[in-house]
């Protein structure tokens, strides 16, 4: 196996022999397999629009679904991706006959297979099948690019919104990837084409979100726990949360967030179920310990998911993208009521949550949220009480140098806000960090895809100001990544024009010397140093 797409790959160059994340050379294997195949059907799915025939909404919720699934730490399950593979060509032949001159199509557009093929020819198109390093690492950008932006798509799409031509581009773009005539510099172009149509597929996100749920508001979380069975819901779907909470109604089983699902409780429309408790735990790779000691189901609706001990994977379920050998899989696709009535009675036969934490946390600074506070905010600049933002948005990870974020946080001039989006909250949403004036010094936004709050909010302040450039804002970015999801966040950031983003624990391994001069020299991407040298690096002029 070769993969090397997320922050914690093995020796920052790639595992080989098995995931870091827990990831087994067989699950790899069938993961490049179905990014192959996918990237296949959307060769031909383009090749059918160039040619003014429609493709149905189906098939461009199969594209994102399967992406999704290959995102690092959503599913671990060979055989469910096995079958993704299935679907996938089998779909993909029946669209085929409608393409007249199908010499013009890649040869994965050409390839077919039975599962007994699947093991060889996933040997043959991994990462390592492209040979110049460069192109290699411009394909492998894009791609997981467009994996972040596909989970953001099926959340939309989960609550019935659609964007066709974010789609066709999403299709074209992987295609592209097999496209042997293109250059470096033609993938240069179509990376930051990329981060545009990520900031559109956020926003429609976005869209789908707060027409859905409300806008955001300013809520405090519990942290605690009832005296109640539970049921724990992680990853990021909220269409899943808002069925399961209707289920839950009147049942004597309460609710509680776990990770990236703790923004659902700033949605006015989860604050009317009485069974939603509160946040329990913190990021996604505390989950060994915490969801041990949370004692009811787990749900676990997409990404990020960690090989689960004995002692809890019975009560560990998946859904969506997500899932894991041997863990249940509640099914249910675009539209669908998914029935999650074996959680629900699961849990009556648990104890319930054993508390771990006492206390609240305070969220919910969306756009709106913050347009709403913008008098407030903007004397404050003024007057000199907030001297600068700082991003700090993207994900959290079990590595040990990410204690440099809480240092960070803590380090900070009194007189900064952070603005963060992500499961990077985890490392400072818990610190006695004040607030100004009564604004609170960590500000937070949401999900990560709730990254587009923050630059909707630069992109008002920027306005506000009357500044030229989104870079002459008192905003700086040090930004953390894990998974692909924060490579589209990344991407949109750099396309929307925002400069010398600090980007960290290390820089991805998946950029090629010559890939990463390009973004350093035109973007001034930096990584990150030691906290003292970063703050005077931020603060040292002011
Ligand atoms: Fe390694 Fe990350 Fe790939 Fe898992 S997702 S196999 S940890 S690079
Ligand atoms: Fe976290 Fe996995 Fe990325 Fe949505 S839950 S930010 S790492």
């Amino acid at each position: 196996m070769f993969c090397y797409q997320c922050q914690e790959t093995a020796g920052c160059t790639g595992c080989t022999q098995s995931g870091v994340c827990g990831k087994k050379p067989e699950v790899a294997a069938m993961q490049d397999l179905l990014v192959f195949v996918t990237k296949g059907l959307s060769a031909v799915t383009t090749q059918l629009r160039r040619a003014g025939k429609p493709v149905a909404p189906e098939i461009n919720h199969l594209v994102t679904l399967n992406l999704f699934t290959t995102i690092t730490n959503a599913n671990f399950d060979r055989d469910a991706i096995a079958a993704r593979i299935t679907d996938t060509l089998q779909q993909k032949q029946v669209l085929l006959r409608q393409v007249s001159d199908q010499s013009v199509l890649p040869t994965a557009a050409l390839w077919n297979g039975s599962r007994a093929d699947y093991e060889a020819k996933a040997a043959e198109v991994g990462v390592l099948a492209t040979k110049d390093e460069d192109i290699r690492s411009l394909r492998e950008l894009i791609t997981y690019g467009l994996k972040g932006l596909s989970a953001y798509t099926k959340h939309a799409n989960a609550l019935l919104q659609e964007d066709s031509e974010l789609d066709a581009f999403l299709q074209s773009a992987l295609a592209k990837t097999l496209d042997d005539s293109l250059l470096a510099n033609d993938l240069v172009a179509l990376t930051l084409e990329t981060g545009r149509w990520g900031v559109r597929g956020m926003a429609l996100l976005d869209k789908a979100n707060t027409e859905a749920y409300g806008n955001p508001e300013i809520t405090k979380v519990r942290i605690d726990v009832g005296n109640r069975p539970g049921i724990l819901v992680s990853g990021h779907d909220l269409r899943d949360l808002e069925m399961l909470l209707k289920q839950t109604q009147g049942t004597g089983v309460d609710v509680y967030t776990h990770s990236e699902m703790l923004p659902a409780h700033y949605y006015p429309a989860f604050k009317k179920y009485p069974n939603f408790i509160g946040n329990y735990g913190n990021a996604w790779w505390k989950q060994r310990e915490e969801f041990e000691s949370f004692n009811g189901p787990i749900l676990m609706t997409t990404n990020c998911i960690v090989p689960p001990k004995d002692s809890y994977k019975d009560r560990l379920y998946t859904t969506g993208a997500a899932g894991y050998p041997g863990c249940r899989h509640i099914p249910g696709g675009v539209g669908k009521e998914k029935d999650f009535s074996a959680l629900i009675a699961h849990a009556k036969r648990c104890t319930p949550p054993t508390e771990i934490e006492h206390g609240e946390i305070i969220g919910g600074f969306a756009h709106a949220q913050v347009f709403a506070l913008a008098d407030k905010i903007v004397d404050a600049v003024k007057s000199g009480a907030i001297k600068k933002f700082v991003v700090m948005a993207g994900c959290d990870g079990r590595a040990k140098s990410r204690s440099y974020y809480e240092d960070f946080a803590k380090a900070l001039p009194k007189d900064t806000v952070i603005l963060t989006a992500g499961c990077a909250k985890y490392r400072y949403n818990k610190l006695a960090l004040g607030d100004i004036g009564g604004i609170p010094r960590v500000l937070d936004a949401g999900q990560c895809n709730d990254s587009y709050s923050l630059a909707v909010i630069a992109l008002k302040l920027k306005e506000i100001f009357g500044v030229e450039d989104i870079n002459d804002l008192p905003i700086v970015y040090n930004i953390a990544w894990y998974e692909q999801k924060a490579v589209i966040v990344l991407l949109a950031l750099l396309s929307l024009g925002v400069k010398n983003i600090h980007l960290g624990p290390t820089l991805p391994a998946f950029l090629s010397p010559n890939v990463a001069k390009i973004l350093i020299d035109t973007f001034g991407i930096a990584g990150i140093g030691t906290v003292a040298d970063d703050l005077a690096l931020f603060f040292g002029n002011d």
